[in-house]
């Protein structure tokens, strides 16, 4: 088993609930196990601006799926709520991005691991600090510094009732 970590992100038809049915979703893929999730965060556009906030979310699984079994489950989860690709950065009603595998750094054509943008993304690392904010990934560096050293304006955690 392979502890891997995924970012969830939403910004149609009711965010928050697509989010929370989305970590449910992860409870259930085959051969893993949802180890822990991040709160839910609002967040404002990152890249293309003019679209609603989104939610936000990371969570840590316990995997035997190999990362390309994984990664065309993740497709599996974003194909069954919904989602359509239009253009780069649209709005969507989730979106699931595998950001690490540890053990495999890949710079594949379908697969780059760690995720390359992610360290500069407070919508992905401050979540991702919540569950990790101990360690040191490598390929990535230390989750808790570089989450610290990002922009966190336009971030705000949701409470658990919400
Ligand atoms: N995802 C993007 C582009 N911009 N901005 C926020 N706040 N949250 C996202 O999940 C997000 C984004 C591309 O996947
Ligand atoms: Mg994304
Ligand atoms: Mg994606």
């Amino acid at each position: 088993m392979t502890l891997a970590y995924v970012a969830l992100g939403s910004n149609l038809e009711q965010p928050d609930q697509q989010v929370r049915a989305a970590l449910a979703a992860l409870g259930h893929l085959p051969g893993s196990a949802l180890l822990r999730h991040s709160s839910l965060y609002r967040t404002a556009p990152v890249g293309y601006a003019d679209q609603p906030d989104f939610i936000n979310a990371v969570a840590a699984l316990d995997t035997a799926l190999p990362p390309a079994e994984l990664l065309a489950e993740l497709f599996a989860i974003e194909q069954r709520f919904g989602r359509e690709r239009s253009f780069r950065n649209a709005p969507r009603v989730l979106d699931l991005d595998l950001l690490y595998y540890d053990g495999v750094i890949s710079d594949g054509p379908e697969l780059i691991l760690p995720h390359p943008r992610m360290r500069d993304r407070a919508f992905v690392m401050v979540p991702l600090a919540e569950i990790a904010g101990g360690k040191t990934l490598p390929g990535v560096g230390d989750v808790a510094a570089l989450a610290a050293a990002l922009a966190c304006d336009g971030i705000e955690k949701l409470d658990a009732a919400r």
